[in-house]
């Protein structure tokens, strides 16, 4: 049989080194799905139980191996399904390429079933480039674009594909006027600055006294070089949410995360600093920074559209962050007065005391930081770690200490609720020797998450190491949008949006033949997390914590106070549990 279009894909994404497709299927991918069984080994499907759990497989994948992440949905219905996912890919600047089918050519315009204008859907997701495949001769340089796209710009690219024409045979493009010849390899380039812009960045980093560093994911490679930097500079660094696992915090002066979700460290870093030096970082609010005029600024991002964004910056580079600050090290000068460090230590030292007396804080009945802070102390060195969006955001920001080898997932820019069991499955398929774990609220969890464990049932027996464990923040209510109501919006508690029916996730996992375990109170924390360990399948620990446990931001703001104190004033229902958690926060 001659090879068709549907072959020649599979072939061309093996050239590009992929590995694994994350999908569904439909009658409008049916060239391509008779062609991936013809592939056999050559590449590995994995079937998901919703195209958009699909879609934040590719994006875990590429999060958390910096390759592209691949999808695969059929025509309309499927590809409207990936949509979410895929702009959570592209809201955090990581390569994805999604594949969809589309109907006949010859239907096309016709009002038929299933079609949907694909180019216009994906036109803004897809903005670097999506493209319609309606002859053969296009394959090769639309699958070889959409790779190199993707990759080079980090970002979502698509290729739509007619399903007559995923079985019409491949054609190779003739050598004629108008034929196009694209190849398959791609390579990083080595982007680093000027000299002159170097010495420039050198001497305001030289002559401050207090340096802070907003480190990103843009420095995930670039572990060693900001640790020498800030050893060089005596500087304590904050980490935003997406460059969590970049570095460890069992150093002293790393202040954890900045930001809504971030601690008192990182606050009183900003505030305190004179000079700030941001690498790889878009972080978004502006007043966690330094205020403009405060600080000396330098920074360093791979994509000159993202510099002097969030901050006016003195000297902006253009530099990957590893070769970037490898560069400047030799033009930086140790400095001597030890203060600043000590300050800093100092300010690390108290977030963390404060942070573990909060997660011990009694609470009805088990306080939500609790199996966090505990989990801490039971994760290992080669864990790769996953939160939702939700309150376990914010406790996995604050009180999840990073070792050295970890890694982490998160949606960052979209914060999308539902890709935390999808992030960890992918990182399972990537790493199957590496224990993952997802953080999910129950509203996540019943949104998205039931339904990826169904995934993890299915292919478990795959993984050398079978622990894929999943934490339930079971708190009955969508938590952080109730904090949200009363805290910005003045609101009590609207019982109609908050509520979430109380599902026993332990016993969820039983029925699909994985392992169920509950946390009802701070004695069952560390023993559930040695049994989740200790587990040779899945795990969902279904974790009753208590909804009024106040999470306060590191700085409030009167505003917030006064919208806090009317909620109340105005009755929310939980009033007096919220008001008794307060006052036992304010008492330790
Ligand atoms: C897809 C989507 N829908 C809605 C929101 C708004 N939102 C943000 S957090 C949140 C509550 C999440 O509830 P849950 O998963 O139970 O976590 P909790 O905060 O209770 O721990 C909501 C509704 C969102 N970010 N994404
Ligand atoms: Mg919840």
């Amino acid at each position: 049989m001659a090879k068709t279009v549907g072959d020649f894909l599979f072939e061309r994404l093996r050239l590009w080194n992929v590995e694994r497709v994350f999908g569904y299927p439909g009658d409008g991918i049916n060239g391509i799905v008779t062609a991936l069984g013809r592939a056999g080994d050559e590449i590995e499907f994995v079937q998901v139980r919703h195209e958009e759990e699909a879609a934040f497989m590719a994006s875990g994948h590429a999060k958390l191996t910096g390759e592209v992440g691949v999808c695969l949905a059929t025509s309309g219905p499927g590809a409207i399904h990936l949509l979410n996912g895929l702009y959570d890919a592209k809201l955090d600047r990581k390569p994805v390429v999604a594949i969809v089918g589309q109907q006949a050519r010859a239907s096309l315009g016709g009002h038929f079933q299933q079609e949907v204008d694909l180019l216009s859907l994906f036109k803004d997701v897809a903005s670097d480039y999506v493209q319609v495949c309606t002859a053969p001769e296009q394959a090769r340089h639309l699958i070889d674009r959409a790779m190199r796209i993707a990759k080079s710009q980090r970002t979502v690219t698509a290729v739509i594909f007619p399903n007559d024409v995923q079985e019409a045979d491949a054609v190779a493009p003739g050598h004629e006027h108008g034929t196009i010849h694209t190849g398959a390899d791609f390579s990083q380039p080595r982007v680093i600055p000027n000299d002159a812009d170097l010495a420039r960045a050198a001497a305001v980093l030289n002559a401050g006294k207090r340096v802070a560093m907003l480190v990103g994911a843009g420095a995930w490679n670039a572990e060693n070089e900001v640790v020498a930097v800030a050893e060089t500079l005596q500087a304590g660094f904050a980490k935003a949410l997406l460059g969590k696992a970049v570095l460890p915090d069992d150093l002293p002066y790393s202040t954890g995360q900045i930001g809504l979700l971030g601690t008192t460290a990182s606050w009183k870093l900003m505030k305190e600093c004179d000079t700030l030096l941001m690498i790889g970082s878009t972080f978004p609010y502006s007043e966690f920074l330094p205020k403009e005029g405060q600080a000396k600024a330098v920074q360093i991002d791979i994509d000159p559209t993202m510099l002097s964004l969030r901050y006016p910056a003195d000297v902006a580079l253009v530099g990957d962050a590893a070769e970037t600050l490898r560069a400047l090290l030799p033009l930086l000068e140790r400095k001597r007065d030890g203060s600043w460090r000590e300050t800093v230590e100092s300010h690390v030292k108290t977030m963390w005391e404060e942070e573990g007396a909060k997660a011990h804080l009694s609470a009805d009945p088990l306080n939500p930081e609790l199996p966090f802070w505990e989990f801490s102390k039971h994760v290992p060195d080669n864990a790769v770690i996953t939160a939702d969006t939700g309150m376990s955001t914010t406790f996995f920001a604050r009180a999840v200490k990073m070792r050295r080898g970890m890694k982490t997932a998160i949606s960052g820019t979209l914060a999308t609720m539902g890709p935390a069991v999808s992030y960890a499955l992918a990182a399972k398929f990537a790493f199957p020797d590496r224990p993952a774990f997802a953080f999910v609220g129950d509203g996540a969890m019943q949104m998205l998450g039931s339904n990826g464990l169904v995934t993890a049932a299915k292919y478990y027996k795959r993984w050398s190491d079978p622990r894929l464990i999943v934490l339930v923040l079971n708190n009955r209510d969508l938590n952080m949008v109730s904090w949200e109501l009363r805290s910005l919006g003045g609101s009590p508690k609207v019982f109609a949006t908050q509520d979430v029916p109380d599902v026993d996730y332990a016993a969820q996992a039983e029925i699909l033949g994985l392992r169920g375990l509950t946390m009802a109170g701070p004695a069952d924390v560390p023993r559930v997390w040695a049994e989740a360990l200790a587990s040779d399948r899945p795990v969902v620990i279904d974790a009753k914590v208590d909804p009024n446990v106040v999470a306060l931001p590191p700085h409030v703001t009167f505003e917030q106070t006064k919208n806090f104190f009317l909620a109340m004033a105005k009755g929310d229902s939980d009033r007096s549990a919220i008001l008794t958690q307060l006052s036992r926060q304010w008492a330790a």
